[in-house]
């Protein structure tokens, strides 16, 4: 949120009336994605339970992780994906969740429960989930973009925006060099390095919170995008095209978990149930149209939302779809690699 807004929120709240709202005796801190959680869902689940909500936001799990490692902020609830939740349960950072008080959790598909990075769901709650593809302005580019080959190619040099995620980009250059997301070993970073200095400088655009917008604004021609942008994009104008990449891509499962160090427990594990609640969860993805894993929440959508091929990918799509593992201490070179090319 833009200070000026928070300035506005805070002084509107101070001109209420003492006597219209009871003082909320409950609290909740969010630190989650940008663009992921409608501030319509945050302020039905404040009124709803009388909880005063506040929300920060990353733009990538590596700035979250940073945060929480600088000992910053006080959360209850935070939004990794599933190769930095591996990360935080083999580092016992969470807090165990209470599955007595998330019942809604029997409206999530079985295949996106019990996964490697949470066995058993101990530790997390799916939020969302999702791929990352390829969008195109069809006005604009008339050959045909198949794959990661075909968008960094020396014609569309500057007209290109990306996720400002280095464990992204290193996983598309992998998968150009028919490795898989997660092969980074030494010598494999060493292999696709010449991708990388390649397309990096062809990128005009780096954005994680809303790569959409350098194509909305025809500021660029194509992007590589999370799959709820792109969804959006199709929604927005029949000039964009989505493409999974010939390549190979991935699936990301992000999951809503609570540190061990919380002090509202109770509101947090509220808040999940809340939020997989089918017509709550359909409500996020109205504004956030991502690949969403509550079946009960895609019983109430439109048949219009769930053939976006942007926000789920076809059966045959999704078989091929690799998921990314904790890589260790490989995780500070990669970040490394790209941040020392981005800046040539
Ligand atoms: C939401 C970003 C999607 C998260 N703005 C990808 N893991």
């Amino acid at each position: 949120m833009k200070k000026t807004t928070l300035l506005l929120s805070a002084l509107a709240a101070f001109a209420l009336p003492a006597t219209t709202h009871a003082a909320p005796n409950k609290n909740l801190n969010i630190y989650c994605w940008s663009e992921y959680i409608p501030q319509a869902v945050i302020d039905r689940f404040a009124k709803e339970t009388g909880t005063k909500v506040t929300v920060e936001n990353y733009a990538s799990n590596e700035e979250m992780l940073s945060k929480l490692a600088a000992g910053g902020g006080a959360y209850d609830i935070i939004q990794p994906s599933e190769y930095v939740m591996e990360a935080l349960v083999k580092e016992k950072f969470l807090h165990p969740i209470d599955r007595a008080k998330i019942p809604n959790l029997k409206n999530i598909a079985p295949q996106f429960l019990n996964l490697a990075f949470d066995p058993g769901n101990k530790f997390s709650v799916p939020f969302m989930a999702g791929t990352v593809g390829i969008v195109v302005n069809t006005d604009l580019i008339k050959t045909e973009i198949r794959g990661f080959n075909d968008v960094f190619k020396p014609e569309n040099k500057g007209n290109i925006v990306v996720l400002d995620d280095a464990r992204e980009i290193v996983a598309w250059a992998l998968l150009a060099n028919g490795m898989g997301v997660n092969q980074i070993t030494d010598k494999n970073l060493n292999k696709i390095k010449p991708t990388l200095e390649k397309w990096l400088p062809l990128v005009k655009v780096y954005d994680s919170d809303s790569p959409k917008t350098a194509l909305l604004n025809g500021d660029v021609a194509v992007g590589v995008v999370w799959g709820g942008e792109g969804a959006i994009l199709l929604n927005k104008n029949k000039k964009f095209r989505w493409i999974i990449p010939a390549e190979g891509s991935h699936m990301f499962i992000d999951s809503l978990a609570i540190p061990k160090a919380a002090k509202n427990v109770e509101s947090a594990e509220e808040f999940m149930n809340f939020i997989l609640r089918p017509e709550i969860s359909k409500e996020i993805s109205e504004e956030f149209p991502y690949l969403n894993p509550n079946l009960a929440a895609r019983a109430l959508m439109t048949k219009k939302e769930l053939e976006n091929p942007a926000s789920f990918p076809t059966d045959e799509e999704m078989k091929k779809m690799q998921i990314f593992r904790d890589i260790g201490t490989q995780a500070s070179e990669i970040e490394e690699i790209v941040t020392t090319l981005k800046a040539q």
